[in-house]
C-alpha cells in the first residue's frame, strides 16, 4: 500500500490499521472541527471497503467528561463520540484510530478525561531556520528569516500532535532574538495568525515566545520597566493587535533574566512585577503568560562553593507564592538543574500552592543523546510525576500538585521543548518518535506504564513478529538505563563537551561559570548540598525528602552524588564501592549498546528500508560515543583514584 504522507508519519499511517468498519459519519456541534474531521474520517476510510457501522461524533453535555474529554459509546451498528467541547471529538476520533491500529475487534467504548488541561510543546527554532538545540534538521516553521510555506507539512504536524493529544504550542525559541521579537507586530501577524488557523483545526492554541525587552527593541520605548506606563502601554497595543487579527491567540512564553536574557531585575523590579504587566494586557482577551522559572546566576566563580545553582529556582520562586496574577503560569523544568539524564525533581513542586504551574520536559534530547542515541524518555518522566513531594503528608505526586494547586486550577498542566524538525522522519533518529507520541500520551494519562507506550508505539508504526516486538521493546525500555551508565554516574551530570553538549568532556564545565561542578579529587567526588556541611539545597523539600537527602544512607543510589561528596570507597548496596560502580557501569552501558546493533540487526526484514538505515547509521554513532564516554571516564577517575579495576579490564592508564 503506498502511503499518502509526504514524510513519515508512520503511526498514523491508514496502512496500519487492521480494520475500519465505517461507512458513514455524523457530526454535530462541531463547529470549527467539522472540515478536518471530514476530511479525516474519509483518509481513514479510503483503502477499506465502504464499512457497515455510523461513527457519530457529537458535541453535547456528557457530564462525565471533564475538560477536552471524551466518551465514546459502541453499540451493534453505530460508534458514537461525545464530547462536551469539540477538541474532544478530535481525541475520540484518535482513540478510535489508535484502537484499531492496536487489534482488529477493538473494545471501543471508554471515558476518557486528560489529567492535565494545558498539554504543550515549545519549539525553540529561530528564525534564520536553525533549532536551538535542535537534531532533527531545519526548523519547520522558518527558513532565511522568513516563515516557510508548506500548509500540507503544517497539516500533518498538528495532526500527528493531535492525535496524542497535545492541545498547544510555541513555535519560536524562548531565546527571542532581535528579528523575532517582531512576530508580535504588524510586520509578521499575518504570517502567525496563517500557523494558528492550521494549528486550531486539529484543536492546538498558538502561543508565541516574547522578548521581555521588546518594547525597546520593536518600539522606541526606552525602557522596559514594568511599573512605566509608556511600557504597560506598549504591551497593551500589542496585545489588542494581535487579538484582532487572532481572537484565539493563547499568549506568551517568557524567559527573562536567565542566561543573559532581558527581564524586570535590571529595573529593581520583581519578577510577578514583570509576569503581572504582562498578564494584565493579555486579561481582556483571556490569554495566558507561562513565566519560566529557569532562573539562576550563570556567572558563577567556580572557587564559590556556596553558591549552588540547584538551589536558585526555589529560592527565587518559592517567596512569590501567591503574587503572581490569575493568568500568569509559572513554567518549571523538571529538575533544578537542567534537563541532565539524572537529576533530583525540582523541590518547587511541592512549594507552590497559589500559584499556576506547568511543569517543563525536555523531549528533544540536548543531554540524552542529542537523537544520535536511543533513549526512550518516558520511564523517566513518569519519575518525576510519580514523586512524591509530601507537600500534603505522604502520597502528593508532582502530577497531584499540578492539579490541585491553585485552588480550582484553570491553567495548569505539563509542556516539552520538542524534539521536531524538517528531517523526513520529524524526530531524526526514527525511534525519538516514542518521545514524542509517548510524550502526548503519558500527560494525556499519567496512569499509563511507560512500557504500555511503548507497546502502543512499536504496534501502530511497525507490523513485527511477537519477537521483533519483544526485541524492539527491550531497546526502548533500556535505553534511559543504557544512555546513564555510560555517560554521568549517580545523579553527578554535565561531563559533556562545553556548547553543544554531546560526547563526553568529564572537565568540560569544571572551571566555569555556569554553576554545574562535580569537585572530582584524589579522594572522592560529588556535591554536598547538604544543610550540616554543604549547599543546604536538601531543605528545600518537606521534611521526609529533607530527611531523605540529608542522610548518605537514605538517598537514593542513583542521586547519592547529586546530594553528597563521597569517598570512592563507599560502598554502596551493591556491595561494590563508588570507583568499582564507575568501572561496571561504563563497561555495561557500553557493552548494551553492541547488543542493541544486534537486536536491530535482526530485524532488518521487519521494518522498512528508511528506518533500518536511519536506527543503524545512528547506532554506529552510538556505539563510537559511548566508546568514547567508558574510556575517557574510566581513565579520567583511575587516574584522579588510582584504584585498579577490580576485574582487570582494559583502563587506558
Ligand atoms: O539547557 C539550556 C539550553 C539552552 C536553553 C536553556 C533554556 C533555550 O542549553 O539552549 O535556551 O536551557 O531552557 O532556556
Amino acid at each position: 500500500m503506498t502511503t499518502k504522507l509526504d514524510f513519515d508519519l508512520s503511526w498514523l499511517a491508514p496502512e496500519t490499521l487492521k480494520a475500519w468498519p465505517f461507512g458513514e459519519l455524523k457530526t454535530e456541534n462541531a463547529a470549527h472541527l467539522k472540515e478536518t474531521l471530514v476530511k479525516e474520517f474519509d483518509y481513514y476510510s479510503e483503502p477499506f471497503p465502504e464499512g457497515d457501522k455510523a461513527l457519530r461524533l457529537i458535541v453535547e453535555d456528557t457530564p462525565e467528561v471533564t475538560l477536552d474529554g471524551y466518551k465514546v459509546l459502541e453499540d451493534k451498528d453505530t460508534v458514537k463520540v461525545t464530547a462536551n467541547q469539540p477538541e474532544g471529538l478530535i481525541y475520540g476520533f484518535f482513540h478510535i484510530v489508535r484502537s484499531y491500529q492496536q487489534s482488529e475487534q477493538p473494545e471501543l467504548s471508554t471515558l476518557s478525561n486528560p489529567k492535565n488541561k494545558i498539554r504543550m510543546i515549545n519549539h525553540w527554532d529561530n528564525f534564520d531556520g536553525s533549532v536551538e538545540r535542535g537534531y532533527a534538521g531545519k526548523s519547520l516553521f522558518f527558513v532565511n528569516n522568513e516563515f516557510r510555506l508548506q500548509d500540507e507539512r503544517f497539516n500533518q504536524y498538528a495532526k500527528m500532535l493531535s492525535s496524542v493529544g497535545i492541545n498547544a504550542l510555541t513555535i519560536n525559541n524562548v531565546n527571542v532574538h532581535q528579528k523575532e521579537s517582531y512576530f508580535i507586530t504588524d510586520s509578521y501577524i499575518r504570517e502567525v495568525k496563517h500557523l494558528a488557523e492550521i494549528f486550531r483545526s486539529y484543536g492546538l492554541t498558538l502561543f508565541l515566545s516574547v522578548n521581555y525587552a521588546a518594547p525597546i527593541e520593536v518600539d522606541w520605548v526606552d525602557s522596559a520597566d514594568p511599573l512605566d506606563d509608556k511600557v504597560r502601554e506598549f504591551w497593551k497595543n500589542t496585545a489588542e493587535l494581535i487579538y484582532e487579527h487572532i481572537p484565539y491567540f493563547g499568549g506568551f512564553v517568557v524567559k527573562a533574566d536567565s542566561e543573559n536574557r532581558p527581564g524586570p531585575f535590571t529595573y529593581g523590579r520583581t519578577h510577578a512585577d514583570g509576569a503581572n504587566m504582562l498578564g494584565e494586557a493579555l486579561k481582556p482577551f483571556g490569554g495566558t503568560v507561562f513565566w519560566r522559572a529557569f532562573v539562576y546566576d550563570n556567572h558563577q566563580d567556580w572557587r564559590d562553593k556556596k553558591t549552588d545553582r540547584a538551589r536558585a529556582a526555589y529560592d527565587h520562586y518559592a517567596p512569590m507564592d501567591g503574587d503572581f496574577a490569575d493568568n500568569v503560569v509559572l513554567q518549571i523544568k523538571n529538575g533544578p538543574m537542567d534537563f541532565q539524564v539524572r537529576e533530583a525533581v525540582s523541590p518547587l513542586f511541592g512549594s507552590l500552592r497559589k500559584t499556576n504551574q506547568v511543569l517543563e520536559f525536555q523531549i528533544a534530547q540536548e543531554y540524552t543523546g542529542q537523537q544520535k542515541h536511543i533513549c526512550y524518555l518516558i520511564p523517566m518522566w513518569k519519575e518525576v510525576l510519580d514523586f512524591d513531594t509530601y507537600a500534603d503528608g505522604p502520597d502528593t505526586t508532582v502530577q497531584d500538585m499540578l492539579v490541585k494547586y491553585p485552588e480550582n486550577p484553570e491553567r495548569n498542566g505539563i509542556t516539552a521543548v520538542v524534539n521536531t524538525g524538517m528531517d523526513e522522519n520529524w524526530t531524526g533518529h526514527k525511534l525519538a518518535q516514542a518521545n514524542l507520541y509517548g510524550y502526548g500520551r503519558l500527560i494525556w494519562d499519567p496512569s499509563l506504564s511507560a512500557e504500555e507506550i511503548a507497546k502502543e508505539w512499536i504496534q501502530a508504526t511497525y507490523s513485527l513478529s511477537d519477537k521483533g516486538r519483544e526485541t524492539l521493546l527491550d531497546m526502548l525500555m533500556t535505553s534511559w538505563d543504557t544512555y546513564e551508565k555510560y555517560t554521568s554516574p549517580l545523579g553527578i551530570g554535565w561531563m559533556v563537551q562545553p556548547n553543544h553538549h554531546y560526547g563526553p568532556n568529564i572537565d568540560g564545565y569544571e572551571y566555569d561559570m555556569w554553576g554545574t561542578y562535580h569537585y572530582s579529587d584524589r579522594d572522592g567526588l560529588g556535591v554536598d548540598r547538604t544543610v550540616a556541611t554543604g549547599t543546604g539545597y536538601t531543605r528545600q523539600y518537606h521534611g521526609e525528602n529533607y530527611e531523605m537527602y540529608e542522610n548518605v544512607e537514605s538517598t537514593p543510589e542513583e542521586l547519592l552524588l547529586f546530594f553528597h561528596h563521597m569517598p570512592y570507597s563507599h560502598e554502596l548496596k551493591t556491595g561494590k564501592t563508588i570507583i568499582q560502580h564507575i568501572y561496571d557501569t561504563h563497561f555495561e552501558g557500553f557493552d548494551k549498546v553492541l547488543e542493541y546493533q544486534k537486536q536491530w540487526e535482526s530485524l532488518e526484514k521487519e521494518v522498512d528500508d528508511a528506518s533500518y538505515q536511519n536506527v543503524k547509521e545512528r547506532l554506529e554513532e552510538q556505539h563510537r560515543c559511548a566508546r568514547e564516554w567508558r574510556d575517557q571516564v574510566n581513565t579520567y577517575y583511575y587516574r584522579k583514584s588510582g584504584v585498579d579495576d577490580a576485574k582487570g579490564r582494559k583502563i587506558y592508564k
